[in-house]
């Protein structure tokens, strides 16, 4: 059981849902341009359209409330805010405004993200993350919103999974923008974000009474293929925390979580990339390390480690223990959910608030036009009774369902699904699938 005052909602961001890609000002997007280019997306689709959120925002909030969650994170695109000169546009905050104000009439508290991935082109085309000045485009940009929500929102996370946005967007390239850093870029476009969050803190902090912010990443824990072992759980959690220039450096969680909330990159990170390293000031750490009030992680899966005969750590590759999401990278590991955490607080010791969870699946509309998806609920039930048990030995604050309704994901395009609500791209009639039910059993028991 957890607290009563437990936050349990579902997440989304502007670009998979939203749809009205032209409308009332917006400028165009990274995405906008990533999606016209052909191969780039699996399917060849884009978030033209989508859930049709932008329009359909009230029976959004009516479904959240059936749902009966008591906050709903969801993101601004910052094209809609902002134009092309970087002022105001009044018309694309007025959207999140009347999103906000539905939602408190419901009672339902909203949780803004304030940068999921869909960055203006105009400022990509000005260097993007590599641009020293792309903090000040971000403050400002924060300032402007933090301003117009007044009142409504004092819950923001700055960045969603800024992992994802480097190895995805600048090193594999399957993400817009698709630009490949070299290692050197990368480690000088990682320090420039982080401080983008440190301008951002600061702005909402001054903007903001009473506000509570925290920062998304993501993560993929080391799990020990046995319980009772506790040298191999030191060891998975070192493992955790390692930061190595392999191809997946920029994956990792401490050269992100050190300097926000230690202070500091970690100790390897200095040793690995001596002859790379960007220009890191004192003055660029204090803005990065400023006190937050929650870890928000994201956690879909994990891996599952065991120790060899001489005690070296070693990844189960052939795990035939669970399924599989419709995702290639979604292993269900539920356990994900009482490792991750653990590790967290162990190493930063601040409440923990798990921003994203969810499962993919190849989803259809029986002949009895529901959805059946047990699988969906299973998962569910198997890592929430993971997080349950974490709960005992420290302090979780809430669970947030990726996602509210199937959307676009990303270069997967339209056919995977995350929703606890499907959606007929065709038509945009939304059908809620058997685990909008069940989740509610779950949390609301
Ligand atoms: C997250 N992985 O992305 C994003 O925050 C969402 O926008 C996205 O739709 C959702 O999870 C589902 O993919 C991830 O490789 C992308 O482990 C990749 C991974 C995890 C999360």
């Amino acid at each position: 059981m957890f607290s009563k005052d437990f936050i349990f909602g579902v997440a989304t961001a502007s670009y998979q849902i939203e749809g009205s890609i032209d409308k009332d000002g917006k400028c165009e997007s990274i995405w906008d341009s990533f999606t016209k280019v052909k191969g780039n997306i699996l399917d060849g689709s884009d978030g033209s359209k989508v859930c049709d959120s932008y329009l359909k925002y009230k029976d959004d909030v009516k479904i959240l409330k059936e749902l009966g969650v008591n906050s709903y994170r969801f993101s601004i695109a910052w094209t809609r805010v902002i134009n092309e000169k970087n002022e105001l546009n009044q018309k694309g905050l007025d959207y999140y405004i009347n999103l906000c104000k539905e939602l408190l009439k419901n009672n339902i508290k909203p949780l803004v993200t304030l940068y999921h991935w869909d960055m203006p082109k105009w400022l990509d085309d000005l260097g993007g993350f590599l641009n020293d000045d792309i903090c000040d485009y971000f403050a400002h940009y924060t300032d402007i919103v933090t301003k117009g929500l007044l009142g409504l929102v004092d819950n923001y996370i700055t960045i969603n999974e800024p992992q994802c946005i480097m190895q995805l967007g600048h090193r594999v390239c399957a993400h817009a923008p698709g630009i490949k850093y070299t290692d050197k870029e990368m480690l000088k476009a990682i320090h420039n974000l982080l401080k983008c969050h440190g301008k951002a803190v600061s702005v909402i902090r001054r903007n903001v009474p009473n506000s509570k912010i925290g920062f998304a990443p993501c993560a993929r824990p080391m799990c020990p293929s046995d319980r009772e072992d506790e040298l191999l759980e030191k060891k998975c959690y070192e493992k955790f925390f390692e930061c190595k220039n392999d191809y997946e450096f920029p994956n990792t969680v401490s050269i992100y979580s050190d300097p926000v909330f230690l202070g500091d990159y970690p100790k390897s990170y200095y040793e690995e990339f001596k002859d790379i390293l960007p220009n890191i000031t004192k003055e660029d750490l204090k803005l990065i390390s400023q006190p937050l009030d929650y870890i928000y992680q994201n956690f879909y899966t994990g891996n599952y480690y065991s120790l060899d005969k001489d005690n070296n750590l070693v990844k189960d590759e052939f795990y035939f223990g669970y399924p599989e999401g419709n995702i290639d990278w979604l292993q269900v590991v539920p356990e994900a959910l009482y490792y991750g955490p653990k590790y967290l607080y162990e190493r930063y010791k601040k409440p923990i608030i798990i921003s994203e969870n969810g499962f993919c699946n190849n989803d259809v509309v029986s002949i009895d036009g529901k959805v059946h998806d047990p699988e969906r609920t299973d998962y569910i039930r198997r890592y929430v009774s993971e997080l349950e048990m974490v709960s005992k030995l420290i302090p979780i604050k809430g669970y947030y369902y990726w996602s509210l309704f199937d959307n676009f994901e990303w270069n997967s395009g339209l056919k995977k699904r995350f929703g606890l609500v499907y959606v007929d791209y065709r038509d945009g009639k939304r059908i809620k699938k058997d685990s909008f039910e069940e989740i509610k059993k779950i949390f609301l028991k």
